[in-house]
């Protein structure tokens, strides 16, 4: 390797690079390895053989990168030390892999700070996700959130970005997706999705990037929100949550805890759960009315 680059913003051109030129890879290995794994991840949830194929192949080409000095993972309880660059990259190596056995959307999330993990969303200088769907993309901003520019890719069998366009979400809202059992979902949320079914379609699949790809292209709101059982939800703030909110945010969008924008989420651990509630603007505005 040579001397660590010390631009964050083209390191994090090279992590996003590097994460497309994996993914032909990734996707070629998913068929052979549907099954479970023994053991948990961080998080409790069970791992496929493809989770961990994912994100070894992800760190050990992230990790190579210069100017990248930490790796941290969704399955590693610990982040890995990968050299004295400036920025460190959190990924979720297959968001979604339950899908895998139901043949349904899944992908890879990626985020990349400036600084040492945890990190809050305004220490993002990119974020983005691939989608394995019927074809591979890629939807990915670099710069502050405040500045970044959301652009969609086709990622070519070489592991090429091909750039489509510049995502702005729609005007005329049209799909909603909500996580957690009806049961589960504190009164006020209830109200709130008793209110929204009204006005829109649902759409949920169970792997957060393909719904959140859903709102990019159609417009509306996603949202994983605390639970009664679960009063920080399910998602991740490192991994899952910063990443979709720079996207969200970034395409004209809003982002909420339920009370503001995740991105100025307190980062207190690696593996923490934070409520994610992303989508058009006024949507987003009438949620955190009701959550009050
Ligand atoms: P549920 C996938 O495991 C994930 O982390 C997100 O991608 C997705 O939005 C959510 O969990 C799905 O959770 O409870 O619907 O299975």
């Amino acid at each position: 390797m040579g001397a660590p680059d010390t631009d964050p913003e083209a390191v994090a051109e090279a992590v996003l690079d590097t994460v497309a030129s994996v993914a032909p890879e990734v996707r070629a290995g998913l068929p052979g390895r549907r099954r479970y794994l023994d053991g948990e991840n961080p998080s409790g949830e069970d791992v496929l053989a493809a989770d961990v194929y994912a994100d070894d192949l992800l760190e050990s080409a992230i990790g190579a990168l210069d100017g990248v000095g930490t790796y941290a993972s969704e399955e590693r309880e610990n982040a890995v030390d990968t050299g004295d660059g400036p920025v460190s990259v959190a990924v979720d190596p297959l968001d979604g892999s339950s899908n895998l056995r139901s043949n349904n959307p899944m992908g890879t999330v990626v985020a990349v700070y400036d600084g040492a993990l945890p990190a809050g969303g305004r220490d993002l200088v990119a974020a983005g996700f691939v989608l394995y769907g019927p074809v591979t993309s890629m939807v990915a901003g670099v710069g502050a959130p405040e500045e970044t520019t959301i652009r969609e890719y086709l990622v070519t069998e070489d592991g090429e970005r091909e750039a489509v366009d510049t995502l702005d979400l729609p005007n005329d809202p049209t799909v909603y997706g909500f996580g957690g059992r009806v049961p589960d979902w504190p009164a006020d949320f209830a109200a709130y999705v008793d209110e929204v079914e009204d006005e829109l379609k649902l759409r949920y699949g169970g792997a957060m990037i393909a719904d959140v790809s859903q709102v990019l292209t159609y417009g509306g709101v996603f949202a994983y929100p605390a639970l009664e059982s679960a009063p920080n939800g399910k998602l991740r703030l490192q991994f899952e949550g910063n990443p979709v909110a720079y996207v969200l945010e970034g395409a004209g969008g809003r982002s909420s805890t339920g009370d503001g924008s995740i991105l100025d989420a307190p980062a207190t651990g690696l593996h923490q759960r934070v409520p994610v509630h992303v989508g058009n603007d006024d949507l987003i505005e009438r949620l955190e009315a009701a959550l009050g």
